[in-house]
């Protein structure tokens, strides 16, 4: 019932003059009112609307600095996760540029103990201590504390070997974690289905590993909590058929990415590169426009395993990149600079905790910076 259908009069109504803004009273017909009527249900209808997208919107940045606050913000998890490896390097380099009063052959020779010590590495170290040599002699620098700066000036230089990419993310891609045993795959593929549903991403996990009933259970578990699908096969079931299965359903609902969790525990190495190997083809026959990223999983407490682990794998397999897991629980963070020095295979990620947010973009700038941070916060 219009407002005109109550009185016999015609109405009036205000129409407010666009130029002067003033309301001037005009007598309508029953269709002019009828068009008002509908102008300002119009009107209302978008303004409630536009208040819905804000609120959605404001919604929307309070889950992603959620992300963070829920934790420490990058920095703080990344300097706790250093903790170990940093502390174990500042002790040891505290004592030879406190214990040389100059810069000669004893000097390097302690130094490159400490290095390797810290698990950078045989080649990475000689690469390293070059560098050194040469920047001493070009800057004239004569202090052994002035090395200090100089080291992490060659570490960065050293790990920026490689340009670690993203670009999965934006695309309609799939990506296979891989590695031996326990390293943390499964933590991995969970971590970072959560990281992708937070950016608004169509997630499916495909629970690749059928050797053990647990492995499901427990990306069932992450799954749940990301809120995605998963696809499992049975227990003992062909991986290759669950990755048929899972990129038809992938390719059904539309899923911007799909990660696959992997088995580490086939009997031997000769198989699991075979088991690979048969499901990367599934992929690239069902799937082949979709953007591939294989990510190797590896224990940084392993140390130079990891690199073995690392050369290894690549030689069967293109690896795009590697994730370093438990970082917070070693001393031995200078595997990172060996790995992406010898093997130019960038570092995407470190884990630094068994939590969801404890999964970090690796930056080499912040790395070298957090392992040599001098001030415990
Ligand atoms: N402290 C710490 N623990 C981690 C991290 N990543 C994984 N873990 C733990 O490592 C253990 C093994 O992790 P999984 O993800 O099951 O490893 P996996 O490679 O899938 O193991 P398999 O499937 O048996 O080969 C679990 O207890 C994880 O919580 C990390 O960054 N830091
Ligand atoms: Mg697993």
């Amino acid at each position: 019932m219009s407002v005109y259908d109550e009185y016999e009069y015609v109405p009036q109504v205000i129409i407010r003059d666009e130029k002067t803004g003033e309301g001037v009273s005009q007598s309508v017909s029953k269709e002019e009112l009828a068009a008002v009527e509908e102008r300002e249900a119009w009107k209302k209808a978008a303004e409630e609307e536009a208040a819905r997208k804000a609120a959605e919107e404001a919604e929307k940045a309070a889950s992603e600095s959620a992300e963070d606050s829920s934790s420490e913000g990058f920095w703080a998890r990344l300097y706790r996760g250093l903790f170990k490896s940093r502390k174990s390097l500042r002790e040891k380099l505290a004592f030879i540029f406190s214990g040389f009063s100059e810069i000669d052959d004893d000097f390097y020779e302690e130094l490159e103990e400490v290095l390797i010590s810290s698990d950078i590495g045989v080649q990475t170290t000689e690469d390293i201590l070059d560098d050194l040599r040469t920047m001493v002699k070009e800057r004239h620098i004569k202090e052994p504390a002035d090395c200090r700066e100089l080291l992490i000036e060659s570490m960065k230089e050293r790990m920026k070997t490689t340009e670690s990419s993203y670009d999965y993310v934006d695309k309609t891609s799939v990506v296979f974690v891989v590695g031996v045993n326990g390293v943390g795959k499964t933590t991995t593929v969970g971590k970072l289905a959560q990281k992708l549903r937070k950016q608004k991403k169509k997630v499916l996990i495909c629970a690749a590993d059928t050797f053990r009933a647990a492995a499901v259970e427990q990306l069932t578990e992450w799954a749940n909590r990301a809120q995605c699908d998963l696809i499992k096969g049975s227990e003992g079931s062909d991986p290759s058929a669950v990755v048929f299965d899972a990129v038809s359903a992938a390719k059904a609902r539309r899923a911007d990415v799909l990660l696959i969790d992997t088995a580490g525990r086939l009997h031997n190495k000769k198989n699991l590169m075979a088991e690979l190997s048969k499901m990367n083809s599934v992929i690239d026959r069902e799937y082949p426009d979709a953007y591939r990223e294989t990510l190797l999983v590896l224990d940084a407490t392993t140390g130079q395993n990891a690199l073995v682990q690392a050369k290894e794998f690549s030689e069967v397999t293109d690896i795009t990149g590697l994730v370093m897991t438990k970082m917070d629980g070693t001393a031995k963070g200078g595997i990172c600079v060996a790995v992406e020095n010898e093997l130019h295979i960038p570092v995407k990620y470190i884990g630094v905790g068994e939590k969801v947010e404890d999964l970090e973009r690796f930056n080499a700038d912040q790395f070298v910076d957090a392992l040599f941070a001098e001030e415990e916060e």
